[in-house]
């Protein structure tokens, strides 16, 4: 397994999970609520963030919770490359843009993004072409539907093989462009079209992912399989998304994306301890 991602000029070592902290800055975030709205602020999230033990800052200008309106283009690269300048000025992080647009990840990379982290794996007009101008890491994630429905009424004839199918087909589609395998990064997609059940049998077995090949990145933080399970509002996670995280870090997940670094660095350090002492 290797053990180092290009990211676009950086290099992400993944020996150990590392942390990705998210720095929402749309209006309707729903966790963050859009408090990080001005580029200061977001500065501010994102040296918090880094002190705390992220290595990876992933800028997400598009809400994609479920219902979530679609964001027009111009308003999304006017949200995100502001801040993601600001970061790459400031500190020695490697930035990672939650989009699905083409524009988007070409203005980003143009700038230094490190990551391409797109929840619709490059499946929108132009994706694929853009992207592979560029030696940036991609996660692919997997979703059923788009997030305006997806929560309807998921289904799958069986969760794991349909998932695993639609990644090698994604792969497959980003190896035609010329894009290397050793680029990508595959993420189950929590909440993404999944029922309550699947996504905790996603949890269960995620490590069934690891016979791609590929590094793995996992997106469980403060999620609704938790609040719905504990029935705890979205402020109230922390200890669930605690447990998601190390589940994941155990079943071999390199990228944990989380809104609470300092909690979640400080776990997976315990868990590296025991991993490491074995
Ligand atoms: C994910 C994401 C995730 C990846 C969001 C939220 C919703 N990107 N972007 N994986 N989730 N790669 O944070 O609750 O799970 S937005």
């Amino acid at each position: 397994m290797q053990l180092t991602i290009n990211c676009n000029g950086q290099v992400l070592d993944i020996s150990k999970p590392q942390v990705m902290g998210i720095l929402n800055v749309t209006p309707d975030s729903f966790s963050d609520g859009g408090h990080f709205n001005s580029i200061n602020n977001a500065l501010a999230q994102a040296e918090q963030m880094i002190i705390d033990g992220a290595t990876i800052i992933d800028i997400g200008g598009e809400s994609t919770r479920p219902g979530a309106k679609d964001v027009a283009e111009h308003d999304e690269i006017e949200r995100v490359i502001p801040v993601l300048k600001a970061i790459k000025q400031h500190f020695d992080v490697v930035v990672s843009i939650d989009t699905s647009k083409a524009k988007v990840m070409r203005e980003a990379l143009e700038h230094g993004a490190g990551i391409i982290n797109d929840v619709r794996a490059l499946q929108n007009e132009n994706c694929l072409a853009t992207v592979a101008q560029f030696e940036v890491a991609i996660c692919l994630m997997h979703m059923q539907g788009l997030p305006r429905s997806m929560q309807n009424s998921p289904h799958y004839n069986n969760l794991f093989d349909d998932i695993i199918l639609f990644f090698e087909q994604r792969i497959l589609a980003c190896q035609k462009v010329g894009i290397k395998k050793e680029q990508l990064i595959i993420d189950p997609g929590f909440g993404f079209g999944k029922t309550l059940e699947q996504n905790y049998q996603l949890l269960t077995d995620m490590n069934k992912f690891m016979q791609l090949g590929l590094p793995m990145l996992a997106g469980l933080s403060r999620k609704s399989m938790i609040g719905n399970l504990l029935n705890r509002d979205v402020d109230e996670r922390l200890a669930g998304s605690l447990t998601t995280a190390i589940l994941a870090a155990q079943q071999g997940a390199k990228i944990i994306r989380v809104h609470d670094v300092k909690e979640t660095v400080d776990a997976l350090k315990v868990l590296d301890k025991v991993s490491l002492s074995r």
